[in-house]
């Protein structure tokens, strides 16, 4: 009863408070943010056992809250309308995340659930971006600990909706990192968070996906053309490769192994391209392996240089005054936030985008192509094998 008690309290505590700009007051417990609060939750010892219970308890108690709205229902003219699609999107704090948050929000016509690791942030985010409280409600997640995720589903079941598409948006990049960092089960950080986090968030909320009764159901996972050799940007050196995947294999912890895919010495700008690659081929192994089945359309994109967002915060001075102008004005590869998100709503929403295993691109006027995957990021069976060690080191098998 305790660790129900537990898991209910934080449940309601990141979810109830539909898009809410909570007040200070109400997102402290005890003198902590929202976030330490549950911060503190995640690090409890019981919690393992409260992840026991909760995977097998959790979906008897879904089926009795969640009741998904019709996918229909009548106008007071009498008209039927589609209701408001339901989109998760991790990352949605800043950059293209909020970005395509905002874009979604403002259609009307999606709730967006932001799926994010500090709440605060992303409250304020949310309503400095200007979206009104109806259009979205933030969850608290952190991709660097398989527990949070597992405890984000858990909340987001708890919250009722339905799920129509999920973007997997969120990301670190550590260029001038030294050492390696761990996430919380002890991958490498860029992998650990980029990669497998996402890996696990997107597995078990399949089963959610295919539960929606929605016209397109999608999933959609952020791809790079820094981690596709087959252009120029992909050939900056340090270059993406995950050779034969032996420090995925041993759990990229560095201690017994290497704390790179490839078993190499680190280097966290390579790391954040090979995570990108093991997120590109994730799509096209969730394509083949569930889209005949299910119908859900699954794609990548290259969404544009958005030299501009907090992605190259650990990146020095001199590169993040220097980078948004030699993207303007030399490479030409550009996009503002702005663009960015309504390019990535356009994957989520358009009716026009429901081509499943695409990585989608931009032109100069800015019309959308299905581009064409480096031969790393487009092997079959390295796609295979990325999925079988991840759902190991996940706990899925
Ligand atoms: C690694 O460096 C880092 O070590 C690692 O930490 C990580 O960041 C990783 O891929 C990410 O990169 C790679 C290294 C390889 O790149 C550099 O060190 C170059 C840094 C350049 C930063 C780019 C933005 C700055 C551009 C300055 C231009 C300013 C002008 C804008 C003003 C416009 C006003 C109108 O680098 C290479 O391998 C270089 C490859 C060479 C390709 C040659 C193509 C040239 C075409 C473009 C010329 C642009 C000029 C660049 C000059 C850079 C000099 C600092
Ligand atoms: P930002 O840094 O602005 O956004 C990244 C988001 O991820 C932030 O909201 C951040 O949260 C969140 N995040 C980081 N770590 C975690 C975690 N452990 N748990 C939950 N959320 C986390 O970068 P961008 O908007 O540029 O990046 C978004 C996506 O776009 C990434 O997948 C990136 O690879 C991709 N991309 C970006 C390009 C660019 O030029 N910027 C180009 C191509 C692809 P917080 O706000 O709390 O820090
Ligand atoms: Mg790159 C030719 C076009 C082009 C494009 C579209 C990008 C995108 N870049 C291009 C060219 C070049 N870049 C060239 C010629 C250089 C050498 C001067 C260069 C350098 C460079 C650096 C140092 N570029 C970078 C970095 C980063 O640290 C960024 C990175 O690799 O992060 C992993 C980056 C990027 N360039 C891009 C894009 C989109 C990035 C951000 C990476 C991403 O989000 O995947």
């Amino acid at each position: 009863m305790a660790l129900q008690a537990a898991s209910l309290v934080s449940a309601s505590f990141s979810v109830a408070k539909e898009g809410t700009a909570m007040s200070l007051r109400n997102t402290t417990m005890f003198g902590l943010s929202m976030a330490d609060a549950l911060k503190a939750d995640f690090s409890s010892p019981s919690f393992s056992c409260k992840r026991e219970f909760q995977q097998k308890i959790c979906p008897l108690r879904v089926q009795s809250v969640a009741t998904t709205p019709g996918v229909t229902k009548a106008s007071p003219e009498g008209k039927k309308t589609l209701r408001k699609g339901s989109v998760i999107i991790t990352g949605a704090s800043s950059g293209l995340g909020l970005a395509t948050a905002k874009a979604l929000a403002e259609t009307g016509k999606w709730h967006v659930i932001m799926a994010c690791r500090d709440f605060l942030k992303a409250e304020r985010a949310a309503k400095a971006a200007g979206m009104a409280k109806e259009n979205y409600t933030v969850i608290h997640l952190d991709l660097a600990s398989l527990d949070s995720v597992r405890q984000f589903v858990y909340n987001f079941r708890q919250s009722g909706r339905p799920l129509d598409v999920l973007v997997c948006n969120a990301a670190v990049y550590l260029p001038t990192a030294s050492e390696p960092t761990y996430t919380a089960d002890g991958f490498e950080l860029s992998v650990g968070t980029n990669h497998l986090g996402h890996f696990l968030l997107s597995r078990l909320l399949l089963e959610d996906l295919n539960k929606s009764d929605y016209p397109s159901k999608r999933l959609i996972i952020v791809g790079s053309i820094t981690g596709n050799t087959n252009t120029l940007a992909g050939n900056v050196p340090p270059k993406a490769n995950l050779g034969d995947m032996r420090g995925l294999a041993g759990g990229l912890n560095g201690l017994n192994t290497s704390a790179m895919i490839d078993g190499g010495s680190f280097d966290g700008a390579k790391a954040y391209k090979d995570s990108k690659v093991c997120n590109m081929l994730t799509m096209q192994e969730f394509h083949r392996r569930y889209h005949e089945e299910t119908g859900i359309t699954f794609a990548s994109l290259y969404p544009g240089c958005i030299a501009t967002t907090g992605l190259f915060r650990e990146h020095i001075p001199l590169f993040r005054l220097l980078f948004p102008p030699f993207q303007k004005y030399i490479t030409k590869g550009f996009v503002s936030e702005d663009e960015s998100g309504k390019r990535l709503a356009q994957v989520v929403s358009d009716p026009s985008l429901t081509k499943s295993g695409v990585y989608w691109s931009w032109n100069k006027a800015s019309a959308s192509f299905e581009n064409q995957l480096s031969q790393e990021a487009s092997d079959a069976d390295k796609a295979r094998k990325v999925w079988e060690i991840s759902e190991k080191l996940v706990g899925l098998a």
